[in-house]
């Protein structure tokens, strides 16, 4: 998969290079790309802003710098490809388990964040000629730009494709995989400060430990989650 991810703060998908998917970029899994959007700004002091049409606080991105980034990835993409344009901002659809498995499908992604008070909307009318536009948020708060959201997506995404997990039964084991929360998990010691490892998780009885997990998943839900619970049931 490959992922282009454009931005003022470039240097902060650099966690993206720790843990697993970094090792996926390092085994070519992932192709992941980064682009300093101040590279495509027209003048000297290499501004990417302006303020908003109409009056009003802060600033917007201004469209150029934004089209010539985009065109400049658009160049480089396989022969006779869609790839897919992820703005993020909090008035996007909001991501979730199923979202993130329909853009591991996908074979390139493009993340456009934002700064100060978006984008100029010109930007994803033109950017629908060229990719499958997507407004995408992660969740109902609001961020100071969108690069924070970009690494809870690419990392969602990201592992979800196929041999960036090494154990790919974790993925079916774990929360949301199947509507519910995970069940909690235990290691040695049995006996740790006078609290116990249940003692069905010790049994050596695989269906009893699945029953019991199951049971765990379901009240978790139920408490936690009441919201998921009802569009499950
Ligand atoms: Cl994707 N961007 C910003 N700026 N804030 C958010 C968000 C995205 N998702 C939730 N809050």
């Amino acid at each position: 998969m490959r992922i282009d991810l454009i931005s003022i703060f470039p240097e902060f998908f650099d966690a993206l290079d720790l843990s697993l998917i970094g090792r996926a970029q390092e085994d070519g899994l992932l192709d992941v790309r980064r682009h300093q959007l101040r590279d495509y700004a027209a003048d000297r002091h290499r501004t990417v802003d302006s303020p908003p049409a109409g009056g009003g606080a802060g600033m917007v991105m201004k469209p150029e710098p934004w089209a010539l980034a985009l065109e400049s990835v658009l160049s480089s993409r396989a022969a006779g490809t869609r790839p897919t344009l992820i703005i993020p901002t909090p008035s996007g659809e909001v991501l979730s388990q199923s979202l993130a498995h329909e853009f591991a499908a996908h074979e390139h992604l493009v993340f456009a964040p934002g700064r100060f008070e978006g984008i100029d909307e010109r930007v994803a009318a033109w950017a629908e000629d060229h990719f499958e536009v997507r407004r995408v948020s992660i969740g109902d708060y609001v961020l100071n730009g969108g690069e924070a959201a970009v690494v809870v997506m690419v990392e969602a995404i990201a592992r979800l494709v196929p041999g960036v997990i090494g154990n790919a039964e974790s993925l079916t084991e774990e929360s949301h995989a199947d509507g519910l929360l995970e069940y909690p998990v235990y290691t040695k010691p049995a006996d740790w400060r006078g609290l116990h490892v249940p003692e069905v998780l010790l049994s050596g009885d695989h269906a009893r430990v699945s029953d019991w997990r199951r049971q765990k998943s379901e009240e978790r839900t139920q408490r936690l989650r009441p919201d998921l619970w009802a569009r499950r049931a």
